[in-house]
């Protein structure tokens, strides 16, 4: 069964003026699309073929780098835009407590997180994860790759993730990663990552 790509859940504009609309509508119509399209013609008629998508990602390390590269860049995406919204709101509760827990406070957290960002070189995400025993961490992976992938550093429940491929911002910011990590959390659909925590 192939794989489709599933519509936004807000409109193109709506995360205006933090992600512009161009960047959106390239980002999911363009590079989410191929990350499918890709994604379908690596398993057309392999083993692979009907498996789910969490199973193809937690084997990556063992399937065809088409099928980790694009299987993940298909994980990712539909994660990603699953974690923005235009009315973010704030962490609260149980969530709020654990963030103050492991990085001292919500602005703990959006530092390290920034930094993650920053500091992977090239492409790649910055992700909040829970990890096995319940503690919340920050981590980054290259290209794309997930925490939930075996072949990742750090293993983990991914909570809340950043695309830090040029494609995600340049447009709006060109060079400057450093301010789209800072209007990106402007748009962090919080109500979201309380229900995956
Ligand atoms: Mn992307």
């Amino acid at each position: 069964m192939a794989f489709t790509l599933a519509p936004l859940p807000y409109a193109h504009d709506a995360l205006e003026p933090h992600i512009d609309t161009t960047t959106m509508q390239i980002h999911h119509g363009k590079h989410h699309q191929a990350y499918v399209d890709n994604l379908n013609k690596a398993i057309a008629g392999t083993h692979n073929e009907n498996k789910s998508l969490e199973e193809l990602v937690a084997q990556a390390g063992s399937i065809s780098p088409a099928v980790r590269n694009n299987g993940g860049g298909h994980w990712n995406h539909s994660f990603f835009w699953e974690s923005l919204s235009p009315n973010g709101g704030a962490p609260s509760g149980a969530l709020l407590e654990a963030i103050t827990k492991a990085f001292g406070s919500l602005d703990g957290l959006k530092e390290k997180m920034n930094n993650a960002g920053m500091t992977r070189f090239g492409s790649g995400w910055a992700w909040l994860i829970k990890d096995a025993n319940g503690a919340l961490a920050v981590c980054s992976t290259p290209n794309q790759d997930n925490p939930l992938m075996d072949v990742a550093e750090v293993k983990g429940t991914p909570l809340l993730g950043v695309d830090v491929w040029e494609h995600a911002y340049y447009l709006k910011y060109q060079n400057k990663r450093a301010d789209y990590l800072a209007a990106f959390w402007n748009i962090v659909n919080w109500d979201k990552v309380a229900s995956r925590f």
